[in-house]
């Protein structure tokens, strides 16, 4: 515990554009983020086997730290049809994989931007 709010001090001081307050989604999400490695979230969707599933990077301005990926990926995997989210701030980036049926990336886009971070589909290289 002091070890989180110590995390949420220097995101606080990093100028993080989400404050990382402790919201329940995020104290409902597993403590899967390991400083650095970026962790995919699987929702019990994928269980369903969704019949054409799209991966889709997203260019992500704004992350500065872990606790910034996991915002984004306690924030993403909320939506319905997300099946994996993998938010990376050290390569600025977030993959999703996702059922288009149910969900679209203007979507993903939306529920990123709403936590302060501005994201766009990156172009395929
Ligand atoms: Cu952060």
């Amino acid at each position: 515990m002091r070890l989180l709010l110590l995390t949420i001090a220097l995101c606080a001081l990093a100028g993080c554009p989400a404050a990382h307050p402790v919201s329940d989604s995020m104290a409902a999400a597993p403590p899967s983020q390991v400083h650095g490695k970026p962790v995919v979230l699987r929702s019990q969707d994928s269980a369903a086997k969704p019949p054409k599933l799209a991966t889709t990077t997203f260019a992500v301005e704004g992350m500065t730290c872990a606790d910034c990926s996991s915002a984004i990926n306690a924030e993403v995997i909320k939506l319905k049809g997300v099946t994996t989210v993998a938010a990376d701030y050290k390569r600025g980036q977030a993959v999703v994989q996702y059922d288009p049926a149910k969900v679209t990336s203007a979507q993903i886009i939306a529920a990123i931007n709403s936590l302060k971070y501005k994201a766009s589909v990156k172009p395929a290289t």
